[in-house]
C-alpha cells in the first residue's frame, strides 16, 4: 500500500455569515449577499480542490471546545440543525455529513500513544459544530468526501498559549502519522480567523457591507504581518510568534488549529496560497492553502 499524505493544507475561516451570505438550500435564514471577498476566494480554492484526488477531509475546529482532552466524531453519519449560538438569525443549518470513522480512530490511537488524552465522540444526537460545517460547506458545498473533526481542547485557556502551541504541535504529529499510515490522500482544515476583536452591535441589516470594516488598526497590522510570513513560507515562525499575536489580538488561534496543521505538514517552507483577506464584524479573516505539490501551487493573490 502507498504511503497516504496531506495533499494540501486549508486555513479556512467560519463566520455562519459566509454561509448566510451564499443561500445554500441547507440553511434557513435569507440573505442579499454580502462578504464576496471571502466568499469567491472560498469558491476559487473549492475549484482547485475539486481538481486535486483526495480521500477526506480533517478538520479542527475551535467550535467544538473539550475540557478534558482531544475528541473526534466517532460515527459514520451525523445529521441534524446546526445553529449558531451567537447568530441564530443567520445560521441554522441542516446538516447530514459522512464520517471517515476508520481514519478518525487511526488518528485517536496516534495522539493517545502520544500521551494525549483522547476520546471518540459516539453520542448519535451529538450536534456538530458551525465551525466543522461553515468551513466544509464552503470548501466542497456537494459534502461529497467524508470528513474526520477534532475537537480543540482549551490548553490557552487552562494553561497558556505556549502550552497550546506543545499541545497542538503533539496532536499534529500524531495526525500526521495516522495519515501516512492509512494509505489516504487527505486534505487538512485549519477552520478560523486570524485577529478577534469584533463589533458588539449587530448592523440591522448583517449584510449591510457599508457597516463592515476593519475594527481595530493594530489587529490589521498583526495580521498582515502573519499573511506576509505564509507567503514567504515562513510556517515555522509563524508558529514562533503565535504565542504573543494570539495574546495581542484575542486570536482565534488560540484553538490551536494553524498550530496543529502547519506541524502536520512539516512546516512548509513553500509560499502559501492567499485567497482572499476580509473583516467580518470585525474580525481578521484570511483564506489560504498550502499546496505541497510543485506543479500544482499557485501565486493566487
Ligand atoms: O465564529 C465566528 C468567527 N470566528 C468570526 C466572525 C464571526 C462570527 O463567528
Ligand atoms: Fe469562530
Amino acid at each position: 500500500m502507498a504511503k497516504g499524505q496531506i495533499v494540501a493544507g486549508c486555513l479556512a475561516p467560519h463566520p455562519p455569515h459566509l454561509v448566510y451570505a451564499d443561500n445554500p438550500p441547507q440553511n434557513e435564514a435569507y440573505s442579499e449577499g454580502g462578504w464576496e471577498t471571502l466568499r469567491w476566494g472560498y469558491q476559487r480554492l473549492a475549484r482547485k480542490l475539486k481538481n486535486i484526488d483526495y480521500d477526506a477531509i480533517v478538520i479542527f475546529t475551535p467550535h467544538w471546545q473539550t475540557y478534558i482532552g482531544t475528541h473526534f466524531l466517532g460515527l459514520p453519519k451525523f445529521k441534524s440543525k446546526s445553529v449558531d449560538p451567537v447568530f441564530p438569525n443567520l445560521f441554522r443549518y441542516n446538516y447530514d455529513l459522512t464520517v471517515d470513522v476508520d481514519l478518525a480512530q487511526a488518528m485517536h490511537d496516534e495522539a493517545n500513544a502520544e500521551g494525549i488524552i483522547t476520546k471518540m465522540m459516539t453520542n448519535p444526537d451529538f450536534r456538530v459544530d458551525y465551525g466543522t460545517i461553515t468551513s466544509c460547506h464552503l470548501l466542497n458545498p456537494e459534502w461529497d468526501k467524508p470528513i474526520v473533526t477534532i475537537s480543540s481542547n482549551r490548553n490557552t485557556h487552562y494553561y497558556s498559549p505556549e502550552v497550546m502551541v506543545e499541545q497542538a504541535t503533539a496532536l499534529g504529529r500524531a495526525c500526521a502519522k495516522a495519515i501516512e499510515e492509512s494509505g489516504k490522500r487527505v486534505v487538512l482544515v485549519a477552520s478560523h480567523s486570524l485577529s478577534h476583536r469584533h463589533f458588539v452591535e449587530e448592523a440591522p441589516l448583517p449584510e449591510d457591507m457599508s457597516r463592515e470594516h476593519i475594527y481595530n488598526h493594530s489587529q490589521y497590522v498583526w495580521d498582515m504581518k502573519i499573511i506576509d510570513m505564509m507567503r514567504e513560507g515562513k510556517s515555522r515562525e509563524v508558529i514562533d510568534i503565535m504565542p504573543e499575536f494570539t495574546e495581542q489580538t484575542i486570536a482565534e488561534t488560540e484553538g490551536g488549529g494553524l498550530i496543529w496543521m502547519l506541524g502536520a505538514m512539516g512546516y512548509p517552507e513553500f509560499p502559501a496560497e492567499i485567497y482572499g483577506y476580509q473583516s467580518v464584524i470585525g474580525t481578521g479573516n484570511v483564506v489560504a492553502c498550502w499546496d505541497p505539490n510543485d506543479e500544482t501551487r499557485e501565486h493566487v493573490l
